[in-house]
Parts: C-alpha cells; structure tokens; sequence
C-alpha cells in the first residue's frame, strides 16, 4: 500500500533541506548509504519561482511553474544522476510534491528553468494549466478568495493558501498532469512523494491521483507491484475540523503533535511516556510520518510553537535521539542550514544559488550547513532503530531527569538529562557483552543471565546510552 516505504526494512529518513542534487548523491554514497538510512527527502524538483526582490528565499520552491525539473537544486540529469547513485547504495528518494498550486497571485516569468508565466492571468504554459484549471471562485466561500478561515474545509480546500493560485483537483486534466509529473519521477526511480498541502486538497482527489501513478520502478531496483510511498503534509493539531484521519486511505500523515509531545517530554521527562497521545487524536503508528521539527516550523512558519530545534543542541539531541528510540511512527530527521531570519535561503542564496556541502575532517559540516544527521549520537541512533525494528517498548523506567527502556529483547536505551546516571536496570535482553553505541563501541556492557546490567551516563552533551543486538558501532 501507499503507507509502506521500500527501502529494505531501513527506518529512518533525512529531509536535505535545500541541498543540490549532485551534494545529496555525494551524501548517500558516502554517509546515509553505510549509516543505514532509509530515503533523502529532497527539496521540490519543479521549476519554481525566481524571486530576487524577496532576496531568493527558500520559499520560492513551494511555488510551482512547472513540472520541468529546472530547479535551485539542479537539472533532470542532475535529479536522476542523484537517484541512480543513492538507489544503488540502498538510500530512496522521496520527492516533496507541491500540487495543491502553482505560484503566488502577482508572479510572473520567467522561472527557474526559464519558463515563462502569468499568474493573474493562471497561465503556465510550462504545463500548460491555463484559467479552466483552477479551482473556480463560486467553490471557495471567503469574501476575498483566500484561505481565512481553517474551520471551513470548504474554505481550506477550495481557496487560495497565502495567495497562491489553487489547482482544481476535482478535473481530469488536473489529475491527469499532476499524474504524469509523478510517473515521470517513478520512472526515473524515486520510491515517494511527500504531498504538500495535503490538507489543502480533498482526499478523494489525491487517490484519484495516486491511482493514476505506477508501481515503482524494477529497473530501480524495487519488487515488482510495489506502489509508492507517499505521505501527506496534514497540519492537525487537534483544533480544526480537517483531521490526519480523513487521509489514512492514501497514505501516512505527518503527525505534528508528535514534536510538541518531545519539546515537553525532554522540558519535563515525567511527560515523556505519554509521547504517542492517541486520546488527543494522533495517528497511529503505522499511519505516522514523525519528526522532532521540520523546515516549516524551526523558522517560525507552519505549525511552529514548542518546537526543538539545532539552535539548542543538547535538548534537540536527547528529543531526536528518544523519538529514534521510540516504537511510534516512521522517523523522518531534519538537516538544516543555519539562518538569521525566516525567509533567508540556504548558503549562496543571496547571489540566487545554492553552495556546495563542504564535509569537515571530522565529519561535520561546514559552509553554514547544520547537518543533524551527522550528529554524533543521532547517527548512531539511526542503526539502533534499524536494529529494533518490528520490537515494541517494554522495562520503561522513569525516575527525575532519568529514563530508559527496551525494545523488545532487541535493545536498551537509557538517557539523563543532566549526564549523570548510573543504575543496575532489567534490560530484556539476552546476556552478553554489547557495545555502547554512544560511545562508537569505547564502553562495553555487560548483560546478566538475568537480563540486568549496569546502566552508566557520564557525558554532558550527549547524555544518552544504546545497546542493541547486534550492533557493533
Ligand atoms: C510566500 C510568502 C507569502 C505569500 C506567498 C505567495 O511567505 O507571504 O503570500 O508566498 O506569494 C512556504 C512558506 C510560505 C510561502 C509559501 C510559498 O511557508 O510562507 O508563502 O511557501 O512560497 C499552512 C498549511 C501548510 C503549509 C503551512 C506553511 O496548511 O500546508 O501553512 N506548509 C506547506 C509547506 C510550506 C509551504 C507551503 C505549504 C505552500 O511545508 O513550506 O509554504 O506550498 C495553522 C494551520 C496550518 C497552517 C498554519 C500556518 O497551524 O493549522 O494548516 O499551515 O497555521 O498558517
Ligand atoms: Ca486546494
């Protein structure tokens, strides 16, 4: 189905914000491959807009002019070079799908592929969509055709969002196009789609859509009769009439609440066996795409509010590192690049492009690049999920700024707010002697015939301890 990725039981994906096709193949070859990841969620492909007077922001890639793959990231044969070479080391591409609208009412051409347009006058002869194509003003129910009012899902599905031009979902020829663009990218062998705006679109559209695309590429690699992965953006926090259960039928849903539920947790450790909340209406596990913040919400825009972020380091590692531990959901890591104000680009923005990703001697990054996922103890919690897989959470302890658990007979995680923790803890596991995968493997521990052992943090900046079979760091 729809909610199943195909990357091999690999349970973990990392949205490369704003980074260049040829970077992201470097990256899967050399890290996210060996590392154990799942799928790159890359920016959106599309010839977008080119803004120089809002000083090129990276919101100019959520306003399509085409499906060309034309974009600040790269050209076609640049998108498929990255695809062939991260499907050849076991890492899939998922593609963020921006189909509810084209650009924003006032934008004219050229695009970033050169493409001309005219948005008041709904022309994208890119595509082509022309005026018939969008969805007429009599279906959206607000006074100045734009979204005011979330309550309404009339007013939500069929008005425009921030002024953005909105594609009729319920015309064939809509569907069709919007059909062709993902088999497009199918046939160059990506394994999904996250659907932006999903919640501005209605559900029977999207799977008349989705029954419109092919099962994955062979050629790429993937089982035959397999369909692709896709996941929709569904902003619900429990307040709107839309809910992430009206699209359970075309996918997973990203669950916000999840985020808010760590950014809690790790301000109070009592709060953090309640992290799934299915009593506030969340998805459940196997409907769930999690993430401790994504690129909207860290800069203050969609959903945003008790959020962790990069910006304080030790808290966004223990929430990223509990969520990578955790049973709940389908896990999807954020890499960022550091920035100022909310609208600014990543590096090399402000000429209009994008800068490499220069890797450090030690690993990290540089060249004003974040890169979570190469974070020490975030890198190794990506095996330990992978490792856990299919295991449920058992000997949860919670005491203070102290908790662990164990997934199943599989693994043990343990972590302490302040680094300091030492505690003999049933583990579930079978005795032996396992690597402290924290510590790339520099402790040992040691797994009594009874399943205790002696759990010990001693480390301020990433106060966190993972055992797990068959992990050898
Ligand atoms: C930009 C400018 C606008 C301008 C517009 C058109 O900022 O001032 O009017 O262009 O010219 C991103 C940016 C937007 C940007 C847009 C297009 O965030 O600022 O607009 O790109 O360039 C709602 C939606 C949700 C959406 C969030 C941001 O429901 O789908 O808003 N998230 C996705 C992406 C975004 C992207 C878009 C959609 C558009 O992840 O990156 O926008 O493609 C409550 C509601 C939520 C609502 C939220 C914010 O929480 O429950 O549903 O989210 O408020 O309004
Ligand atoms: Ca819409």
């Amino acid at each position: 189905g729809y909610d199943q990725p195909s990357c091999d039981g690999r349970q973990t994906i990392v949205h490369l914000f704003e980074w260049k096709w040829a970077d992201i193949a470097a990256e899967c070859e050399r890290f996210l491959g060996p590392a154990g990841f799942c799928g790159v969620q890359v920016s959106p492909p599309m010839e977008h807009i080119v803004s120089a007077g809002d000083g090129y922001p990276w919101w100019q890639r959520y306003q399509p002019v085409s499906y060309k793959l034309e974009s600040r990231s790269g050209n076609e044969e640049q998108f498929t070079d990255m695809v062939q070479r991260c499907n050849a080391v076991g890492v899939r591409i998922i593609v963020d799908a921006v189909v509810n609208h084209m650009t924003g009412l006032g934008r004219v051409g050229p695009g970033s592929g050169g493409t001309d347009f005219n948005a008041d006058n709904l022309d994208f002869p890119g595509v082509p969509f022309s005026s018939m194509d969008f969805t007429p003003k009599d279906q959206c129910p607000s006074s100045n055709g734009m979204i005011n009012n979330y309550n309404d899902p009339n007013e939500v599905r069929n008005c425009y969002l921030v002024g953005l031009t909105d594609l009729y979902g319920a015309k064939d020829y809509v569907r069709e196009k919007i059909a062709e663009y993902f088999n497009h990218l199918i046939d160059i062998g990506v394994m999904g789609f996250r659907v932006d705006a999903a919640k501005h679109m209605w559900p029977g559209d999207l799977e008349a859509i989705q029954g419109l695309t092919k099962d994955l590429s062979t050629a790429a690699g993937f089982p035959s009769g397999r369909r692709p992965f896709f996941f929709h953006e569904v902003i619900d926090q429990g307040g709107e009439p839309i809910t992430v259960q009206e699209y359970f039928g075309v996918g997973r849903t990203t669950e916000f609440r999840f985020g808010k539920k760590i950014a809690w947790g790790i301000n109070s450790f009592d709060q953090l066996g309640g992290v799934y909340d299915p009593g506030w209406g969340m998805a459940p596990s196997e409907k769930a795409v999690v993430f401790v913040d994504n690129h909207d919400n860290q800069r203050g825009h969609g959903g945003a509010g008790d959020i962790l972020t990069h910006k304080q380091p030790k808290e966004y590692t223990m929430g990223v590192c509990f969520s990578l531990a955790h049973d709940y959901g389908f896990m999807r890591i954020m890499s960022s690049y550091y920035f100022d104000n909310s609208d600014q680009g990543p590096p090399g923005s402000s000429y209009g492009g994008t800068d490499d990703v220069p890797i450090n001697g030690d690993g990290t990054c540089g060249g004003g690049w974040v890169c979570e996922h190469r974070w020490n103890a975030i890198t190794q919690m990506v095996k330990f999920r992978n490792a856990v897989a299919g295991t449920q959470i058992a000997n949860w302890f919670q005491e203070g700024d102290n908790v662990a658990f164990s997934r199943g007979d599989k693994g043990f995680f343990a972590m302490s707010k302040y680094g300091s923790f030492d505690r003999t803890l049933q583990t579930g596991m079978p005795a032996g002697t396992y690597c402290e995968l924290i510590s790339g493997c520099a402790n040992q521990v040691t797994v009594n015939g009874d399943g205790t052992a002696q759990i010990s943090i001693h480390n301020s900046d990433e106060p966190i301890f993972a055992i797990c079979v068959g992990c050898d760091g």
